[in-house]
């Protein structure tokens, strides 16, 4: 029976030299390929000491680490679900991962142990574990005294690989389901699109705890048998110093928008690389251009989500099926993916027009079978003929180029994370004084978007926006946290009542970008 196990498609790409260099740390440690497999081959070996039922959920919360890239190897191979959590999250977030997804296995920085045990204890999970970005930690002192040989679990195409919360319009942050099959299908499409060749040396400086640094920088390497150099926090300075021995960067916008900021960015500093990679969050034309001028290359943007891994690419090189198009677009993301249908649909999920803008629907053997127990939620977001309503609003122009431009859910993305404003307005409106609350999105120059809460006291009452903003410090991840705060009489309301985010979105639209 095929194994259809990602980490045995991931293991099968590697290179033979095994004693070769497959991870450089910025802190100067050189990872082989054998230091994965059997690194990884002790935490799986841990994993399955631990008895759990197959498809058990390993949480994980915890500073980037080629440690934790390797429990995430270790979770594949044992044939469990592997959980990331941002480092930013607080108390009440994990509180409700844990709950939600009742991990067996929980794993946290030593920093945070006595308030995620106690979580993790008290939600039911029975192993709870640390690790640190210094190679300490309960879970590799446990790990070292088991065998460094392990033989992947027999997995289907459609078992879990990883669940990844993404909040909600309404309510909670639900848990994207995705599977072995998905993730791989997805990575096998990417290492043929964008044209991954021998040689290649990939700069790895996002957090590992979301689809872009976790799965498409990752496996890309990964697959390609490829090394890569490891940086713990994006820092500008250092990416531009690998620039000279790399050939493959990924970023959200964010990370152009500093890199262009450095003097030293220029034609020479980049002339060793391939490929520039952008997504996660629209790239301004500005960005796009400038990175042109300033290097010679052009950046390639892609379009994907937590449900969907990737869905769209501008071409890396010819493409087929889009004959005399190679060129890469500017402020748009590209072709649909091989294996990807994209339709542009009315409300009622009948596909527009050439040119017409309306809600972006997607299909594809790389679309999450669903969230994790929410029947009724993922019914919601797929037509009755299974394509996966993705919120984002687009066009497709006649030479097939896909843009985006809006969203149909209320979402910011800022420095490329998301933040729902429901969840914050949630926490603000509990408040004393707060009679209701609007968070909404504004431009800015280094996040491209960041949030903008306006508050309305109760009769009487008297709020500070100071007091406000630090009230929801510590409660909330620190990116969720609005930039600013304005206290108003009231929220401007359209005829129905309903609150006209889009007036609040045109008042402050220059707040940060003015000089
Ligand atoms: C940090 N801060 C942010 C922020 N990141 N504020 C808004 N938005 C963000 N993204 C704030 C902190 O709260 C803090 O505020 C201050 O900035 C400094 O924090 P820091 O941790 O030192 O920030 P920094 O290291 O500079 O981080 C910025 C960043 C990081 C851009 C490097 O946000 C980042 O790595 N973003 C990438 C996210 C990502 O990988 N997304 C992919 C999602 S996958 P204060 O007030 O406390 O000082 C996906 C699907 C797809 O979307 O298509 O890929
Ligand atoms: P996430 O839920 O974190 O996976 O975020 C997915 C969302 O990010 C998508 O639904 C889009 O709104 C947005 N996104 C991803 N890539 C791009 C891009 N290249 N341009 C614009 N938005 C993007």
């Amino acid at each position: 029976m095929k194994n259809h196990n990602l980490f045995q498609a991931l293991r099968d790409a590697f290179p033979k030299d095994l004693n070769s260099s497959a991870v450089l740390t910025d802190t100067g440690l050189d990872y082989s390929w054998l230091d994965l497999e059997r690194a990884s081959a002790m935490m799986a070996n841990l994993l399955d000491s631990l008895d759990l039922p197959p498809q058990s959920r390993v949480a994980v919360q915890v500073e980037k680490s080629v440690e934790a890239m390797m429990l995430y190897l270790a979770t594949l191979r044992a044939g469990h679900i592997f959980l990331p959590l941002n480092t930013a999250y607080q108390h009440s977030e994990i509180e409700y991962f844990i709950e939600n997804a009742e991990p067996a296995v929980v794993v946290c920085s030593s920093k945070n142990f006595s308030w995620v045990s106690q979580i993790a204890f008290n939600k039911g999970a029975k192993n709870v574990y640390t690790l640190d970005d210094d190679r300490t930690g309960s879970l590799l002192e446990r790990a070292v005294h088991f065998s460094d040989r392990h033989t992947p679990k027999v997995c289907s195409p459609s078992d879990l690989a990883a669940i990844l919360y993404t909040s909600g319009t309404t309510g909670r942050s639900k848990g994207a389901m995705l599977s072995h099959e998905n993730l791989l299908s997805n990575a096998l499409t990417l290492k043929k699109y964008w044209g991954w060749v021998p040689g290649d040396v990939l700069i790895h400086a996002l957090p590992i705890f979301h689809v872009h640094g976790l799965f498409v920088a990752i496996h890309g390497a990964l697959l390609n048998g490829s090394k890569m150099l490891w940086h713990a926090k994006f820092d500008p300075k250092r990416v531009l110093q690998d620039f000279s021995r790399a050939s493959v960067f990924m970023g959200v916008p964010t990370l152009y928008v500093r890199l262009l900021a450095e003097s030293g960015l220029n034609a020479q500093a980049v002339k060793r690389m391939r490929l520039f990679v952008a997504g996660s969050a629209p790239l301004l034309i500005e960005t796009f251009t400038e990175w042109q001028k300033r290097t010679g290359h052009t950046i390639l943007e892609r379009y994907g989500m937590s449900e969907t891994l990737m869905l769209t690419s501008n071409p890396y090189q010819a493409d087929d099926r889009y004959p005399g198009q190679v060129e890469r677009r500017g402020s748009t993301v590209g072709f649909p993916l091989p294996g990807v249908s994209l339709r542009i649909c009315d409300d009622q999920h009948q596909p527009l027009p050439v040119n017409e803008i309306g809600s972006i629907e997607v299909k594809g053997p790389n679309v999450f079978s669903g969230y994790w127990r929410m029947p009724e939620k993922t019914a919601q977001e797929f037509s009755k003929d299974g394509f996966f309503v993705t919120g984002d609003v687009g066009k497709v122009d006649e030479r097939g180029y896909v843009s985006i431009v809006g969203r149909s859910k209320d979402l910011i993305i800022s420095g490329g994370y998301n933040v729902y404003p429901a969840e914050i307005e949630g926490y603000v409106n509990e408040f004393a004084g707060v009679a209701e609350s609007a968070l909404v999105g504004v431009s800015h120059p280094d996040f491209g978007e960041v949030g903008v809460v306006v508050v309305v006291p109760k009769a009487g009452a008297h709020l500070e926006p100071e007091g406000i903003i630090s009230k929801l410090k510590g409660q909330l991840a620190n990116f969720k946290i609005p930039k600013k705060c304005f206290v108003l009489d009231d929220l401007p309301r359209n005829t129905m009542g309903k609150v006209q985010k889009n007036v609040l979105r045109e008042q402050y639209k220059d707040l940060f970008t003015q000089s």
